[in-house]
Parts: structure tokens; sequence; C-alpha cells
């Protein structure tokens, strides 16, 4: 066993293990906003929304991964849509005095974070993240407390409780920079929660790292074979791959990066196919960017393979129309980050964004 197998089996025994009525349940409620629309029903609520949207002095800001109806409608009002730290910073920049965050919890939790002073509100706040729920607070401080000297590097997929024992925080856009950063710094690293984007992480920068065991439940499912097999029927397709995909599929990608990086490139590349591996929300960009081109997703392994909604996002999939007029309607639904759980995690949030600000060619503005 070398140094990093040794590390992942010692750190695998601390992360809980993903419940599948967690998923069953959030599938659940997804169906209820993805159930079909009675006559006009859509129609109406799209109009209930922008209505109330105005009435509440409130935008929408939405993930790459909702729905694309979402998205549509974000973009039609003068909202947003981009990946988890663009949302923030858009959220802080607009003078709204709500946020409506379409997304995942830590997704309105970070927007809370950085505008403590608005309101943010989210169409359903059950709507989480596997990587956050395998890496709890407790477990995860203690792992901490046993390598004082590690610097603690999170992936944005976390809670505020999490991001406030980090050192810093970093989103898959700028994970490398800021460990190679650290590396020149003589710093070791500390890092959590997602173990494909750790080793992606270290592979690439030659850092050390301990990582923490936890995954996405989407990206794990795609298959190095699946999308060789799929590139036989499409020789010509570019394979984009976000890295929290395991190394094998990695591996068999042409592009590998961030949301933001892989519409970028489905944009730029002068190819005519693509198969993209990460959540299928994405085509909505992608679509939008390039509407000649074709996205293919990639095939994911056993039963999923059979299963036409598997690649999406199950907590992602709880936002929809009906809960975005509703949470508008009554307002609920709001986010709370306790004050000195806020202060400490703006630290590693900020260190990031100063880390960005300094570096132009990683900052990204704007929609994608
Ligand atoms: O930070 C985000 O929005 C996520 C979840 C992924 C990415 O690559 O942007």
């Amino acid at each position: 066993m070398n140094t990093t197998e040794m590390n992942e089996s010692k750190n695998q025994a601390r992360v809980p293990v993903l419940a599948e009525e967690l998923v069953e349940q959030a599938q659940a409620a997804a169906l209820k906003q993805t159930a079909d629309y009675a006559p006009g029903e859509r129609e109406e609520l799209i109009a209930r929304i922008k209505s109330l949207l105005l009435k509440q002095d409130a935008v929408l800001v939405a993930h790459y991964y909702t729905s694309p109806e979402l998205q549509q409608l974000a973009e039609e009002t003068g909202g947003f849509v981009a990946d988890s730290l663009e949302m923030a910073r858009f959220g802080n920049e607009h003078p709204a005095t709500t946020l409506i965050v379409a997304g995942v919890r830590f997704m309105g939790e970070t927007a809370k974070i950085l505008n403590p002073e608005k309101r943010v509100l989210m169409p359903d706040p059950a709507a989480t993240c596997s990587l956050d729920l395998e890496c709890p607070v407790d477990a995860f401080s203690q792992f901490c407390d046993e390598h004082p000297d590690h610097t603690v590097v999170v992936y944005a997929n976390t809670s505020a409780e999490v991001k406030a024992r980090a050192d810093w925080v970093v989103t898959s856009g700028i994970a490398l920079p800021i460990v190679e950063y650290l590396a020149g710094q003589k710093q070791r690293v500390l890092w959590a929660p997602d173990k494909h984007l750790g080793s992606y992480v270290q592979k690439s920068t030659g850092v050390e790292m301990l990582i923490w065991q936890g995954s996405c439940v989407i990206h794990e499912r795609f298959t190095a074979d699946g999308i060789k097999n799929l590139k036989l029927k499409y020789p010509g397709a570019a394979v984009l791959v976000h890295p929290e995909s395991p190394a094998e599929v990695i591996e068999v990608a042409d592009v590998v990066g961030s949301t933001t990086a892989l519409i970028n490139a489905s944009k730029t590349m002068d190819v005519q196919e693509f198969i993209v591996a990460t959540e299928p929300g994405i085509f909505y960009k992608m679509k939008q960017a390039s509407p000649g081109k074709i996205f293919l997703e990639a095939p994911t392994g056993g039963i999923s393979a059979t299963c036409e909604s598997c690649m999406r996002c199950p907590w992602m999939a709880m936002n929809g129309l009906r809960n975005l007029a509703e949470v508008l309607e009554n307002v609920n639904n709001e986010i709370f980050v306790e004050e000195d759980i806020r202060r400490k995690a703006l630290i590693p949030l900020q260190r990031m964004m100063d880390f960005a600000k300094k570096r132009p060619s990683l900052k990204v503005k704007g929609n994608a």
C-alpha cells in the first residue's frame, strides 16, 4: 500500500454511509416539482413568479444544474445563472434586498455568508448535496484536529460549519492554483470532501494531500467504458468531464474542468459533438451558446444506465416553478447562518476570492 492508499483507507471509515432513503426522499420531492403541469398551469406560475419577484424586491439566482425552465426564468427576469461562487457574487452586487437561490443548501448558505444584510430564500432548503452530507462537521473537525500541521482546504460543496473550520474554500475552477500556491508556501494540505476532485488535484499538482473520502452521487456514476462505447458511435465527439468524476473517467476526457470551464470549452472548441460527464442541467447554457452543436449525456454504469433521469441530481431537481412561486408568496424557507459561524466561514471564502482577484485569468464574471 502506498501513502495515498493508506490515507484513503484510514479516512474512509470516518465518512458516513449515505442512506439510500435520503436520495429517495429527494427524488420524491423532486417529482412534485417535475410532475406534468395542468393546462395553463406553467404559464400562470411563470406570470405569478415574475410579478412576485418585483413585489418582493427579489432576484432569482439559479445554478447551472437546475432545470432549463428555471435558468431561462432567471435570465428573463434580470437574474443570473452560474456556478456557486458567481451566484453569491452576483447576489452581492445586485441591488435587490432578497435573493432567491435555486440550487442546493450550501449555495444558499454561501449567499448568506457573503450577503448577511440580504434575505436569502430557497424554493426548498432541504435540497442538499451528497458531498455536504458525507462531511459532518464533528467528524471532520476531529480529522482536522488530528492533523494540526496541515492547511485545511475545503470544496465549496460543504456546510457553513465545515467552511468555518477551514483555512481555504475552493471551487473546482480554482482548486489547482490554490493548492499549487500552498505547496509553494511549503504547507501540507488536508482536503475535503470530494475524493475524486482531491485525487485529481493531487495528481495534477503533484502535491501529496490527506483526502476526505466523500463523493458526488451523480459524478461517481459515470464510467470510462460507457464513454468509450459512445465514442465508437460519435468518433468526432469531444469528451468534457467534471473533476468530481472517478479517475478512469477523467483519463478519457479531452477537457477536465469546472462547470464554467466546460461551458466555455463547448463554446470555443471547433467540435460539433460533445459527450458531457456532469449534471445535464448544464446543457441549457451549452445549447444556448452553441445552438447547432450536439450534446450527449455521458453514460453511467449498472442499472442506472437504463434510467433516463439518473444523471439528474435529485436535490437540484427539488427546485421547480411550483415551490419557487410558493416561496415568493409566503416569504418562507429563509436561510440563516449563525453569526459566529458566518464570520468564521467568511474568512476562507474571502481568501479564495482575494486569491482569484490577484489572478485575473481565474476571475469568472458574467454568464458563461
Ligand atoms: O461550485 C459549483 O457551482 C459546482 C457545484 C461545480 C462547479 O464546477 O462549478
